[in-house]
């Protein structure tokens, strides 16, 4: 049954991946990564975005699919970028970020990663992580991706996001928090989809085939 308890986790963002895998897989749980972007809407709820997503993807490709909806909120910016947070870092980067913020003195700020499931034909289902922390003065680290090398969290040593490693930024994350959720509820609550065929068992849903069909 082992080899059963596994899902894809439809993402482009493969740092986002590994972290998710660590977590999924100290649980029990594998993901694979199914590397295409997910189907966003436009909202400013990353329940609405993630589990759209997770949706659409199950209804186009047939099997049951894991997406993820993350961002950055600045307390002092009213909670810019948010939602935004992947079109706002291509945009501005962590430079950008640090200039709207130049002179601000309360940098307080969280990250929170939505988590959806969702198996064909029926609702999403979302767990949520956040991490609270700030924005540091100047970036640091090169670890990690996004806005890692200027968020500070709060429960940690004064290290950026970025001068940790992945076990030690999952231990603090919003995306750790809700993967377990996740992986916790599939492996125990849900454990029947686990027990489908495996959606790369068969040659129509190898992931060259399952991205053809998102398209
Ligand atoms: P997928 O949609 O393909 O999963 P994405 O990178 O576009 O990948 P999001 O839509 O969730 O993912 O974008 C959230 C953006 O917020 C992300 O691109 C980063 O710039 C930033 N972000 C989210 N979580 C982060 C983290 O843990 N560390 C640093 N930046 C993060």
């Amino acid at each position: 049954m082992r080899e059963h308890r596994r899902v894809w986790f439809l993402t482009s963002n493969k740092g986002k991946f590994r972290e998710a895998q660590a977590v999924a897989t100290a649980s029990g749980l594998q993901l694979q990564m199914l590397a295409a972007p997910k189907i966003e809407i436009q909202s400013d709820n990353l329940s609405e975005i993630a589990s759209y997503g997770a949706q659409e993807a199950a209804k186009r490709l047939g099997i049951p699919v894991v997406a993820e909806d993350a961002g950055l909120f600045i307390r002092s910016l009213n909670g810019f970028p948010g939602p935004y947070s992947s079109d706002v870092f291509k945009r501005l980067s962590n430079k950008g970020i640090l200039k709207l913020m130049e002179g601000v003195s309360k940098r307080n700020a969280k990250f929170s990663s939505v988590a959806a499931f969702c198996a064909p034909s029926r609702k999403p289902r979302c767990f949520t992580g956040s991490v609270f922390g700030y924005i540091g003065l100047r970036p640091r680290g090169v670890g990690g991706f996004g806005f890692d090398p200027i968020f500070i969290p709060t429960k940690g040593d004064g290290r950026t996001f970025a001068q940790m490693t992945v076990r030690e930024k999952n231990r603090l994350s919003h995306r750790a928090a809700s993967f377990k959720k996740l992986s916790k509820w599939l492996l125990t609550v849900q454990a029947n989809w686990l027990k489908t065929p495996l959606a790369n068992d068969t040659a129509q849903n190898q992931p060259g085939c399952l991205r053809e069909r998102l398209k």
